[in-house]
């Protein structure tokens, strides 16, 4: 009997990983997690946009190591694109991102329809301050933190996370995101995980595929010219002079910059000297049509 067992059952390092729960209702959301939550142990978000590359697994890969339940939730969120933004145009690839998540053990992907998230009537934002105006990112795109702060408190509140993992990639989101989530006391650990990048330093996004062949070839520039930065500011360079001369060399490979900037890395404050306490460069630049975004540590 035994043997007619272990032949009908394969042993367990042959079996595929479990099916993921799909959950496109709250209805169902709740079904899942109220299971997940009588369980000892923690459950871990991970928030994204689909179109997954290697980025959105490490932080998939990393939850797994946190907690004992990994959700991931998969919405291409209207309210954070602006009219000219590429909202229509977004990569949305739910099979194969169904498939990668399968073969990491996830427990449960959360893809709510628009009008699950927004339904009809729907009135009410939160509007972050703090890391949220501080003249990088919200400069360039004034209703983005907006869009990303309601729907990240959303999907807390609808999930409710012990854990939620964010990446550095999007470093002044991680901050916006860790700000709101004390401030409106959601009860989630906001944990970032670092920048996932390509061999050449091109830091891995959903939107690399809108590159052309001869703009992926200088993209690993952003790359560059932030680590030349650090390494200057590290040699005691002004950081005013730096941050111009990137610019200005970004610019010669053809990029149109938005900012390069120094900031505080935990206030996101303008900084002028290493004294004014620990420094991230954070780029924004955009290579044709293609907006690129970058930060990293000096
Ligand atoms: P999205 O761009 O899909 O990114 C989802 C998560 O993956 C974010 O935490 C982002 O920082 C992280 N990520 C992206 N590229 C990465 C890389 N190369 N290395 C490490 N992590 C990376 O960010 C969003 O979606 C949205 O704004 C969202 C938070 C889901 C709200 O709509």
């Amino acid at each position: 009997m035994g043997n007619i067992d272990s032949y009908e059952r394969p042993p367990e390092r042959f079996t595929m990983p479990r099916q993921p729960i799909v959950a496109h209702t709250l209805t169902n959301l709740d079904r899942a997690t109220a299971r997940f939550r009588s369980e000892v142990g923690k459950i871990a978000l991970v928030t994204t946009m689909g179109a997954l590359h290697a980025g959105h697994l490490a932080l998939v890969r990393f939850a797994r190591t946190k907690a004992r339940r990994v959700i991931v939730s998969i919405f291409v969120n209207p309210t954070q694109f602006a009219p000219q933004e590429d909202f229509a145009s977004y990569p949305r690839t739910f099979e194969a991102d169904f498939a990668a998540l399968q073969a990491l053990g996830v427990d449960l992907v959360w893809a709510p329809a628009a009008e699950v998230m927004y339904p009809p009537g729907f009135a009410t934002r939160v509007t972050p301050e703090g890391p949220a105006v501080v003249a990088l990112e919200d400069k360039f795109r004034p209703h983005h933190f907006g869009g990303v702060a309601t729907v990240v408190a959303k999907l807390f509140t609808q999930v409710r996370p012990h854990i939620a993992i964010f990446g550095e990639k999007d470093y002044q989101q991680l901050k916006v995101v860790t700000r709101m989530a004390a401030d409106l006391d959601l009860r989630v650990n906001v944990i970032g995980v670092p920048t996932v990048r390509e061999p050449d330093g091109l830091a891995l996004s959903s939107r690399n595929v809108y590159l052309s062949g001869e703009e992926r070839a200088r993209a690993p520039t952003l790359h560059r010219v932030l680590k030349e930065c650090a390494a200057r500011i590290l040699n005691g360079k002004p950081i005013a002079a730096v941050t111009a001369d990137g610019a200005a060399e970004l610019e010669r490979t053809g990029f149109v910059v938005d900012y390069l900037a120094a900031r505080h890395a935990e206030t996101l404050a303008p900084v002028t000297s290493p004294r004014d306490g620990p420094i991230r460069l954070l780029v924004a630049a955009k290579l044709g049509r293609t907006r690129l975004i970058d930060n990293i540590a000096v």
